[in-house]
């Protein structure tokens, strides 16, 4: 195995490919966006991923790594395209099988064809393997197939790629090996051998469980808070049993993979996948429950409240806004009338009045964190909040922890108080 094509440059893309060529591999690196591919070949990379940019210049320096908006031809072909669903929140196959379509007429006896990006059940032998076969070359004895999905976290991808578990699930015997003879050229973790139906539902599956074990306890925020205890207390204590991982309650699950792949088991099994969809709803219906808490916070706020918003990406620590439920939150408390400034060190969205912290914070009704920045965790809350005209925070994160000399009211999701009543 000496030349691999890697079709996608995105998260998951350029990162692999920078891996296998300083790895010794010959790579093309293919994108169908010129402007990154311009890019890349000047040296710049759209992916913000610690340790790739060192990497990246040095694999296109020694020549490893070349980048182009069309494939060439090559022993192994990885395919690492986005999966978006569609707005009835089905997977949208469209760059999938384009990316498949377009190494058809370069394909050669012997060579190995992987498919990387996430995908509903039986997508490789369903969908991919029938387009490969147009080569006329027989997929499966002239040449190879296997679904290897990512499983590595944003921030940490150079790090994962490495250690990380990998599934190789070949449409047959002789696909996984030669699969398992791709990745073993870097991966340090375990190899394991399945089909590529069961490596589709096993990624679909570790984010689903993700996502119903965070629908659990949004649920039983909801519940906490109609009984009027603390659903953070309550978590402590369950999770002291050495079997019992309740995970935390928030705004809402965002992001590309847990607030998505759910959906593509679902589109294979409506009927059945009943907790899977009920999750679904109850994540999604954590935006208006935020919603309906600062309204209540907010009941005696006199004429227009302003809100000062504390983060408006998915997670912490990052400047993904896919999913974003804070970005939800906020369109929601617009169009109810609310006056919202957004603070977020790491992201903007054009949509929203963006400002600093302190202009966000200043003359503010309301302080809403929606999203647990590492930034905000250690705020020196006192002197932040003392321009605030009402000095109330909601924290649906639950990360402020040093509160000292702060005499406002502190108010968290799952808090198991009537956030009305506190005012
Ligand atoms: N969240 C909660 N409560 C929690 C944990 C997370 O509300 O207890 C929210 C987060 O705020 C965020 C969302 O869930 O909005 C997703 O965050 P995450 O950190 O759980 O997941 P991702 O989407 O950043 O990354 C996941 C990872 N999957 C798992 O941990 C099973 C990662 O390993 C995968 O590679 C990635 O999805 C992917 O590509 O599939």
């Amino acid at each position: 195995m000496n030349k691999l094509c890697v079709i996608g440059l995105g998260y998951i893309g350029l990162p692999t490919a920078v891996m296998f060529a300083s790895h010794g591999l010959e790579v093309i690196g293919v994108d169908i966006n010129q402007e990154v591919v311009d890019g890349l070949n000047n040296g710049v990379s759209h992916v913000d991923e610690p340790n790739l940019y060192e990497t990246l210049n040095q694999v296109l320096e020694s020549g490893k790594l070349k980048v182009k908006t069309s494939p060439e031809t090559a022993d192994a072909f990885i395919i690492a395209v986005p999966t978006p669903f569609t707005p009835m929140k089905l997977c949208n196959l469209s760059y999938v099988i384009s990316a498949a379509e377009s190494i058809v007429p370069h394909l050669k006896k012997g060579n190995l064809v992987i498919l990387e990006s996430t995908v509903a059940p039986k997508t490789t032998e369903d969908v991919v393997l029938p387009i490969l076969a147009k080569s006329g070359l027989d997929v499966g004895e002239e040449i190879y197939l296997a679904h290897c999905p990512e499983r590595v976290l944003p921030g940490k991808i150079m790090y994962e790629l490495i250690h990380n578990n990998r599934i190789i699930g070949g449409i047959n015997e002789i696909s996984i090996r030669k699969a398992a003879e791709l990745y073993g050229i870097f991966v340090e973790g375990e190899l394991l051998y399945t089909n590529a139906t069961t490596a589709e539902m096993s990624k679909l599956m570790e984010n689903t469980f993700r996502d119903v074990n965070i629908a659990l306890a949004n649920e039983l925020t909801k519940i906490c808070d109609k009984i009027g205890i603390n659903t953070w207390e309550v978590i402590k204590l369950a999770n002291k049993h050495p079997r019992v991982n309740i995970h935390n309650p928030g705004p809402g699950v965002g992001g590309h993979c847990l607030a998505v792949d759910p959906y593509f088991i679902i589109e294979k099994a409506p009927e059945e996948a009943k907790i899977i969809s009920m999750a679904r709803e109850i994540n999604n219906s954590m935006p208006e429950y935020v919603v309906s808490k600062v309204d209540e916070l907010l009941y005696y706020a006199a004429g227009t409240p302003k809100i000062a918003v504390l983060g408006i990406t998915y997670k912490g620590n990052t400047n993904d806004l896919r999913e974003s439920p804070a970005v939800e939150i906020v369109d929601m408390l617009i169009n109810k009338g609310y006056d919202v400034v957004v603070y977020d060190p790491y992201a903007s969205c054009k949509r929203f009045a963006m400002a600093s912290l302190e202009d966000a914070v200043k003359d503010a009704d309301c302080m809403l964190i929606l999203a647990d920045h590492d930034e905000f965790k250690h705020m020196d809350i006192a002197n932040i909040t003392s321009t605030m005209r009402q000095k109330i925070i909601f924290d649906t994160k639950n990360c402020i922890e040093n509160t000292e000399g702060f005499d406002g009211l502190l108010y968290k999701i799952g808090d198991g108080r009537c956030a009305l009543t506190r005012v």
